[in-house]
């Protein structure tokens, strides 16, 4: 059985709760919240040195980085469109995760905590890098419905979170209407669930 160390509220652990979700995989879920400016337990930077979440546990071996975690879980999966086998749709997949790693996670992820966090940061300049990560993508989604090849990949899972919640860094996404268009497709995909789980309602 795999187990997640996991925070409902992170884009990060979202990219691996919604794969698994998508590929149809049962886990545990162990919370983690890293949101204390407290000294990481030792047990817990024995799973990942860097203190980060989120952190896979499968046969007593510990992955951590999101995307390291994705391309882990696409490679074993029986659909091989997650992760194609062929190089150059394999190199044309690991661009994005690039993309997820850096104006992404720079820009939008970093805007949004900035505003609900209180993270340490200039707001101004990670909403500069955020429009550098949508305009890359609205290029990009401008070709085709998904950011690498004709099928979803994790790309797409990997870049999709925080972009679904850029309002939550004052970054609106009218003006992306290819972003837009790409959200709702991947909103529509069979075994698709949402970052936080909805509030039973009074
Ligand atoms: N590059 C890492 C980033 C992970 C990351 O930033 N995780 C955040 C939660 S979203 C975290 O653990 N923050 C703890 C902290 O900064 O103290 C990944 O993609 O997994």
């Amino acid at each position: 059985m795999k187990t997640l160390y996991d925070m409902e509220r992170s884009g990060n652990c979202y990219k691996v709760r919604l794969l698994l979700a998508l590929l149809g995989e049962d886990y545990e879920r162990v919370t983690v919240d890293l949101t204390r400016e407290e000294p990481r337990e030792a047990s817990f930077l024995a799973l990942n040195p860097r203190g980060e979440i989120p952190v896979l546990v499968e046969d007593d071996q510990a992955i951590w980085d999101s995307g390291a975690i994705l391309v882990y879980l696409a490679t074993q999966a029986v659909d091989r469109h997650w992760f194609p086998d062929a190089a150059l749709a394999r190199a044309r997949v690991t661009q994005w995760l690039a993309v997820a790693a850096n104006e992404v996670h720079h820009g939008l992820a970093a805007a949004r905590a900035i505003r609900l966090f209180g993270r340490t940061g200039d707001l101004a300049q990670s909403q500069a890098v955020g429009r550098c990560a949508l305009t890359l993508l609205d290029q990009q989604l401008a070709r085709g419905p998904w950011l690498a090849g004709e099928a979803p990949s994790i790309a797409d899972i990997a870049c999709y979170p925080y972009v679904s919640i850029a309002e939550e860094g004052a970054l609106s996404l009218a003006p992306y209407q290819n972003v837009a268009r790409w959200c709702r497709n991947i909103e529509s995909l069979p075994g698709y669930t949402p970052m936080m789980a909805r509030q039973p309602s009074a």
